[in-house]
């Protein structure tokens, strides 16, 4: 267990501090708030001293088994293992009351951003108040939030010897237009020597939207119409690093559509299936489409469309209902800026309306 005391001006200060150098499974012991030394003291605003502590198990066993016995450094790490067992007692008698203000507060708050009622419930059941005597304060109570948050929303990177890479979803989410922000990213950035597939030969026009894109970036193109053609296709580009491979996008009710379209990306040997949905989806078509979409065997998700929403619920929504990592995230129509991969704490900010700086921020 790690236990360490920050001074900081204020409690936000203090929360990213502890946030940034203990991680998200840190918890706050104590706050106080303390006024400055000597007489200016009395005239200056009051600073908190926050002290926060973590379970870092594994790591110290080691320096336990090193330490020789009695030695100071083993009495203080019991002392602090005692007080940690005093906080764990106190964590199962402050639940955060349902019908409380707080409570309902958060759970307004949860919703009011779109997050699903019985996700926001789920949340909130499981926050164990941490406080001095019985009284949570409204930053603590964020930060335990924000932490349960934080555990819903996994993320993931491709694994780089990840070969096929499919993109599967409704229509117009953006599919293509990742497929060519990833596929100009891993060339030009990554250096990967990378083909596309295109599967989509239903929409007028999809062929010549990533025509335009290989031609401008030199990356190989190959069109399919049958089966037969994708495996050939997907023979011809075995030497490539990545395989990007983009579908034609149906509608999650035309069952008879998307089970053409999970035939090509079943045909494949291993690889990623994304499942693209953009963060503009209402929680009843969400469950429509992650259900209707299984038929392909999508195992991760790119959530499209950041910019285009001031709610992010969507993005705990999705995590929830399927239990798969985010692998990116997209906030706009530049190919190849408007992409990135997704990161759990700033995607649990988003989830909180504490989204927009940080888009704007990203932009600027
Ligand atoms: N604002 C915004 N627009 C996006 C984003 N990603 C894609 N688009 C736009 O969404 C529209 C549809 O994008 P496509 O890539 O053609 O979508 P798709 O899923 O391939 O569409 P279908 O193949 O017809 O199913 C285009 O105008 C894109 O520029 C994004 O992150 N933000
Ligand atoms: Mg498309």
């Amino acid at each position: 267990m790690k236990i360490k005391r920050y001074r900081v001006s204020s409690m936000r200060e203090g929360l990213a501090q502890i946030r940034k150098e203990m991680g998200s499974n840190a918890v706050i012991i104590e706050s106080k708030k303390r006024r400055q030394k000597g007489l200016k003291g009395f005239f200056l605003p009051k600073t908190m001293e926050i002290t926060a502590a973590v379970d870092t198990n594994g790591e110290r066993q080691e320096e336990y088994k090193k330490m020789p016995s009695g030695s100071k450094n083993v009495d203080d790490e019991l002392n602090e293992l005692k007080s940690m067992m005093q906080i764990i007692i106190s964590q199962q008698e402050n639940n955060l009351p349902q019908g409380s203000s707080a409570f309902n507060y958060w759970l307004k708050r949860l919703t009011d951003n779109d997050v699903d009622r019985d996700y926001a419930l789920e949340i909130l059941s499981g926050i164990q108040t941490v406080s001095e005597g019985k009284n949570l304060t409204a930053e603590i109570t964020e930060m335990l939030v924000l932490n349960r948050i934080n555990k819903t929303i996994l993320t993931k990177e491709i694994h780089p010897k990840a070969k096929h890479i499919s993109f599967v979803g409704p229509t117009g989410v953006g599919k293509t237009t990742t497929l060519a922000k990833l596929a100009a990213n891993f060339a030009f950035k990554q250096g990967k020597k990378v083909a596309i597939i295109t599967a989509d030969t239903y929409r007028i026009g999809a062929v010549e939207q990533l025509k335009t894109y290989t031609e401008i970036t030199g990356i190989p193109l190959e069109v399919v119409y049958t089966l037969k053609e994708m495996h050939r296709a997907v023979e011809k580009c075995k030497e490539f690093d990545f395989i990007l491979i983009d579908t034609a996008g149906r509608s999650a009710k035309n069952s008879l559509h998307i089970a053409e379209t999970a035939q090509y990306i079943n045909c494949l040997s291993e690889g990623i299936v994304f499942l693209v949905v953009s963060a503009t989806t209402k929680m009843r078509d969400l469950h429509k489409i992650t259900q209707a979409y299984k038929r392909s065997n999508y195992n991760s998700l790119i959530l499209t469309k950041l910019d285009e929403t001031e709610t992010f619920g969507t993005i705990l929504n999705v995590c929830r209902l399927t239990a798969l990592p985010i692998a990116y995230i997209t906030t706009g129509q530049n190919v190849p800026d408007d992409i990135e991969p997704a990161n759990a704490s700033r995607l649990a900010d988003m989830v909180l309306g504490e989204d927009q700086v940080w888009l704007t921020k990203q932009k600027s």
